[in-house]
């Protein structure tokens, strides 16, 4: 970048590019090839593990510590502050026996989380998060982030993005692809010249959420991860504040491996 550019960019805190940004998307972490080593990942879990961690971060939560292992999980929380931690645990859509709470993102409320550390695992989000935490800009993105996450990114201009969906065991998950449809779109709205679909299965997801922009919490609903849900009780607090678009301005970034905080 020239120095009268970079002079512009700074003024108008617009990035002035030089290189095009490069965005995959990959179903699960386990898709990515092992030769592909990208400078940022996005993490995606949009039922429910990464909305909850986007309004845990909202509401205060001083950071979500993540586990792919509940026994890693359970010893580091044994090491921290009793009064300053939560844990929140599910596994197949159910709250774990023991945790102080589930994976809802309607539950972390700022009276509960405000300054404390929630250790957190998962069936499929925190897994996924385990697998790129050695990426070395390592965000979380749902519906209501976004847009922030995606401003974020281009500030950041790492040359490839891997968007990461958490799937459902090792399989396709449509809401996860509906979001990084919805986040893919935003970075080409924000930044055309400078995006570059760098593959097929991000080239689906756009299709995807040109499809539902209008309807995404029916979308959510008739995913089979959604039906699940339905399937163990009422879930309609959960599938609308998952379904909401760009109403938080938070980005969990990771700070330290499995640390996300809010940036
Ligand atoms: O799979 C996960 O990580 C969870 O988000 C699933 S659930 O929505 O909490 O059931």
């Amino acid at each position: 970048m020239t120095g009268a550019a970079r002079a512009v960019s700074v003024l108008c805190r617009t990035p002035v590019f030089s290189v095009a940004m490069k965005i995959s998307y990959f179903h699960v972490p386990a898709e990515m090839p092992q030769d592909v080593s990208p400078d940022a990942a996005v993490v995606i879990d949009v039922l429910r593990a990464t909305t909850t961690i986007a309004w845990a971060l909202h509401n205060g939560a001083e950071a979500v510590q993540a586990f792919a292992d509940l026994d890693d999980l359970r010893a580091a929380a044994a090491s921290w502050p009793e009064s300053s931690r939560l844990l929140l645990g599910e596994r197949g859509g159910q709250p774990l026996t023991g945790f102080d709470l589930g994976n809802s993102p309607v539950a972390v409320t700022s009276e509960l989380v405000a300054g404390k550390r929630l250790f957190m695992s998962t069936t499929n989000g925190t897994r996924a998060l385990d697998r790129v935490r050695q990426v070395p800009l390592l965000l979380t993105a749902a519906l209501p982030n976004r847009g922030a996450v995606a401003q974020r990114l281009l500030e950041k201009n790492p040359d490839h993005i891997a968007i990461i969906g958490s799937g459902w065991e090792g399989t396709y998950s449509l809401e996860d692809s509906l979001a990084a449809g919805a986040l893919g779109h935003r970075l080409l709205e924000l930044a055309p010249e400078h995006c570059r679909v760098a593959n097929d299965e991000l080239t689906a997801a756009l299709a995807l959420w040109r499809q539902w922009s209008d309807a995404p919490e029916a979308c959510l609903r008739e995913a089979s991860h959604g039906q699940r849900l339905i399937g163990l009780g009422n879930h309609d607090a959960d599938f609308r504040c998952c379904a909401g678009l760009d109403v938080l301005s938070v980005v969990p970034t990771q700070a330290e491996p499995g640390v996300l905080k809010a940036a």
